[in-house]
């Protein structure tokens, strides 16, 4: 039984949407709930700006530096790989992370630029640590444009998000939870505590999966 319990894993838990549908807040939220609860669990998020590549991805983001679609595209999918050996080290120590945006967001903004086909956006992100859950944060563009209004942040306008929704709806399979994010935060933390939980029981025991 003791040994049993050394071998168990955390489980990766993603949250991916368009901008301002509560993302990060409710990775805030889940972290600590998931801390208090006495469980391990770190979050993380993406792009990670810290690095050298996630400064040059910041530069982008700013609009302080023009890149070309298909090359940014790598340097985010560049900014997940270099996290891969934390994250798989964190997971097989039982930690479970809490992910701000995925490979799916990386597939989604770009494909919705319309200068690269999709089958191309998800290549360089083949073979990450497939997530045990995905929570899709469904808003409609109006809605998160209300809740505050966007900053200058490259891609931060209704008709480009419009079509990021279009692309994050192509790519979502069954494995994905989609909440209505137009809700209240604690209504949406209960939904996706509960899932967590599920979650982390279930998958402690099985491999992390090539993407
Ligand atoms: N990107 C990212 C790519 O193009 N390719 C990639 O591979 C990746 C990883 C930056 C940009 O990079 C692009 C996508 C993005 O355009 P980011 O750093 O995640 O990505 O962006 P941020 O600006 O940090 O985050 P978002 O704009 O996506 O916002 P969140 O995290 O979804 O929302 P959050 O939690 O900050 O909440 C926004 C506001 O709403 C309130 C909050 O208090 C806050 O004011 N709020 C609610 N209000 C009412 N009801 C609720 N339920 C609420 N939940 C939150
Ligand atoms: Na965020």
């Amino acid at each position: 039984a003791e040994l049993e319990k050394m071998a168990r894993r955390g489980a990766l838990i993603v949250f991916e949407g368009c901008d301002r549908v509560g993302k990060s807040t409710q990775c805030q939220r889940l972290v600590e709930a998931l801390k208090t609860s006495g469980r391990q669990a770190e979050s993380l998020s993406f792009p990670n700006r810290d690095t050298a590549i996630g400064k040059l991805i910041n530069n982008y983001l700013n609009k302080k530096i023009e890149l070309e679609n298909h090359s940014i595209h790598l340097l985010f999918a560049a900014n997940r790989w270099e996290m891969v050996p934390q994250m798989e080290k964190l997971l097989k120590s039982g930690t479970s992370l809490i992910v701000d945006r995925y490979a799916f967001s990386g597939v989604a903004y770009t494909a919705a630029k319309k200068t690269a086909e999709v089958d191309w956006c998800k290549w360089p992100d083949i073979g990450l640590p497939t997530p045990d859950v995905v929570f899709y944060l469904s808003l409609s563009p109006e809605a998160a444009q209300q809740r505050s209004m966007y900053g200058n942040e490259r891609y931060e306008k209704a008709e480009f998000q419009a079509e990021v929704e279009r692309q994050f709806q192509a790519m979502k399979d069954e494995s994905w939870e989609t909440i209505d994010a137009s809700r209240s935060v604690d209504s949406i933390h209960r939904e996706v505590l509960e899932t967590s939980l599920r979650a982390i029981e279930e998958n402690s025991h099985k491999d992390i999966l090539p993407l």
